[in-house]
């Protein structure tokens, strides 16, 4: 099969490369097609944004999609900054100004409240056919400092408190075997052949 990963973000589309190696697909993502537009994510879900992303490419391609709405929910900040996790700093601002942003709201807060959990909601679409949904969530404690160059997004931030390191200190392989974007795959992979036959 082929399949569409309606992505530009670099980090998301080398995951799924690699996440996708044993399972057989040929992968291409939005990177592969410079020409198509930029999907407004006007949505106030996970769910609502991936739907946007994965039928609107779909639709507009005439092929299989999968669409990945993702983010940090911070407990102290009442689960902010949730579907804004690409855009809290603003617009197009790095990963680094969004990292920065977050370590300033919760400067007084202490390490036993800085709980979070990282959110993936993929949407798999095809025209004319409803869209099937999963989810995946991975607990986590937000640090202090910025640890780590390897993964993306607020990896350097993200402490896997079993093990006391950050996403960003960890390999892609050990990234990929605990991830929520991995747990929703998991997900899927229990549906999707049900959901390719219907
Ligand atoms: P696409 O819509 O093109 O896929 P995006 O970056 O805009 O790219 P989202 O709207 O889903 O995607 O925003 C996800 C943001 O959440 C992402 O930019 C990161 O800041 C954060 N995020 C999601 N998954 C992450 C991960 O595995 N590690 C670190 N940060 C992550």
């Amino acid at each position: 099969h082929q399949l569409l990963i309606a992505t530009k973000n670099e980090g998301k589309a080398k995951e799924f490369v690699e996440l996708f190696k044993s399972r057989g697909y040929q992968i291409k993502t939005l990177l592969d097609f410079p020409e198509i537009e930029d999907i407004e994510e006007t949505g106030k879900t996970f769910e609502e944004n991936a739907r946007l992303k994965a039928e609107g490419i779909a639709n507009q391609l005439n092929c299989l999609v999968l669409a990945d709405d993702s983010g940090l929910k911070v407990d102290a900040l009442g689960g902010q900054p949730g579907v804004y996790s690409a855009r809290y700093a603003g617009e197009r601002k790095s990963d680094a100004a969004n990292n920065a942003k977050l370590l300033h709201e919760l400067t007084d807060v202490p390490m036993e409240e800085r709980t979070a959990q990282f959110h993936c909601t993929l949407v798999l679409s095809e025209p004319g056919k409803e869209s099937l949904v999963v989810s995946g969530e991975l607990p986590g404690v937000i640090g202090r400092i910025p640890r780590g160059d390897n993964g993306f997004g607020y990896d350097p931030l993200f402490i896997i408190p079993e093990t006391d390191k950050t996403m960003a200190e960890m390999t892609s392989e050990e990234k990929n075997q605990i991830s929520h974007r991995a747990k929703a795959l998991k997900e899927l992979d229990k549906k999707i052949d049900t959901w390719l036959g219907e």
